[in-house]
């Protein structure tokens, strides 16, 4: 054979590389709420499923491995949110509250209703400007109409954030002699995944999401030969589906070589990036790293000029940083090891392996 041909097979044998997960689905045949069943993932796995693709649909129809089952919760659901971006942890909902036909959240008596977002009420901006804090807007608008005067003229929309908070607000409704309905900065937003996963890929089937009867906030699979998704109240029990996660940001700042000590005791080992679908998924958590980089699995061999991966493969797919990785390192010099940019274009740099960056464990 042609020695140049051969070397190209050869190459081409050791670069290609069998499809790596991400995330491994594991289904949970009991019947549990959504809450219940989101605490049973986060303890026992990482947490309820999300799903980025449709490949990952198929991989977590897979897991499900009871043909008389016929709903599966995953780890989408609406979330209310305040309009100042801050999720809504503290909740004051009159009994019976959130009906579920709206949107949009207003406060009477001290408690909370959800309202048509087009009804103009008056309502309460947060203000930097006044002792108390807050300004009441003799105004009706209606709740998008109100956040932008809020905006513009004040910091927002009202956030009530815990027990104080409320009743501030409370006594300030009171002496402003109010008793209707006022706008708060409480609204309900698109689904969120239950890991924070900002993954847009959805499934549904035709006519859903429908949120019939108001109150369908959490997403469920049929068990069929489609899988497609459907809004359902989060009360129901079934079955469901946790995943773990087989990428691990930690966000301390560590040593290459403590990096890859915590990663071996804890997981199986520092993360090696040999495609780039790896690379992809990899980009997608070093997002919430607290260093500009993060270590990787890639240690320079000196004396031969080479990059290599823990996992023993040589350096195919490349995502280097201009200048990096490509000239000879000064083997006189701090041992060199590679770790990709926590921002920018994400590339890979070379860095002395005494810096001490966050890192990126990989679990089999
Ligand atoms: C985690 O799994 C164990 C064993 O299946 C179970 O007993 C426990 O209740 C689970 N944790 C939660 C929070 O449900
Ligand atoms: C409530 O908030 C006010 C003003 O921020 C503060 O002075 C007071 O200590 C708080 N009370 C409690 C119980 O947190
Ligand atoms: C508001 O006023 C009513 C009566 O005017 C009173 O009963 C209530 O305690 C007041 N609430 C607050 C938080 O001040
Ligand atoms: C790690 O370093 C970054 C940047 O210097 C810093 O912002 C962060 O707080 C550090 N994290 C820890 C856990 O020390
Ligand atoms: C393993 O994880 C634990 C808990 O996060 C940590 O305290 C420990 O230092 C880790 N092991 C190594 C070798 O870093
Ligand atoms: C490696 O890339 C970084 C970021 O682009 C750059 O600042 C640095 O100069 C590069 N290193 C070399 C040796 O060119
Ligand atoms: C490598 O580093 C050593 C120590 O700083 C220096 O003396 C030597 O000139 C460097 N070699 C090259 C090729 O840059
Ligand atoms: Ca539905």
């Amino acid at each position: 054979m042609d020695q140049t041909l051969y070397l190209i097979l050869l190459l081409i044998a050791l670069c290609s590389v069998s499809e790596c997960v991400q995330r491994q689905y594991h289904f949970i045949n009991e019947r549990k709420t959504w809450t219940e069943a989101q605490r049973f993932c986060r303890e026992n796995y990482t947490d309820l499923a999300t799903v980025d693709n449709m490949n990952d649909m198929n991989e977590l129809k897979k897991s499900v491995n009871d043909g008389g089952v016929q709903y599966i919760w995953i780890g989408l659901q609406r979330k209310w949110q305040w309009s100042s971006g801050e999720p809504a942890l503290y909740l004051n909902w009159a009994d019976g509250q959130p009906e579920g036909r709206d949107y949009c959240a207003v406060m009477r008596n001290g408690e909370w209703h959800d309202e048509s977002c087009s009804d103009s009420l008056t309502f309460i901006c947060s203000s930097s400007n006044m002792n108390t804090g807050l300004v009441f807007v003799n105004q009706m608008k209606n709740w998008r109409d109100a956040q932008s005067y809020c905006r513009q003229n004040h910091i927002d929309l009202v956030s009530v954030r815990n027990q104080n908070e409320s009743q501030q607000i409370q006594k300030f409704i009171n002496d402003s002699h109010r008793s209707d309905d006022v706008w708060i900065g409480l609204f309900r937003d698109s689904w969120q995944w239950s890991d924070q996963s900002d993954s847009s890929f959805r499934y549904w089937a035709s006519g859903e999401p429908n949120n019939r009867g108001g109150n369908e906030d959490c997403t469920m699979i049929y068990s069929n030969a489609l899988g497609q998704w459907n809004d359902i109240s989060c009360n129901i029990q079934i079955p469901f589906v946790c995943h773990e996660d087989k990428l691990i940001l930690i966000k301390e700042n560590l040593t290459w070589p403590e990096a890859l000590r915590h990663c071996r005791q804890n997981y199986t080992d520092l993360v090696s990036v040999h495609s780039e679908e790896m690379q992809r998924r990899v980009m997608n958590v070093v997002k919430r790293a607290s260093t500009e980089a993060v270590w990787l699995g890639l240690h320079n061999y000196c004396q031969m000029n080479m990059w290599l991966w823990l996992s023993g493969e040589i350096v195919c797919y490349q995502n280097w940083a201009p200048g990096n990785g490509t000239t000879p390192e000064n083997c006189s010099l701090t041992k060199r090891k590679g770790a990709v940019q926590s921002g920018g274009d994400q590339r890979w740099i070379s860095l002395p392996e005494t810096h001490k960056l966050n890192f990126i464990c990989s679990r089999s």
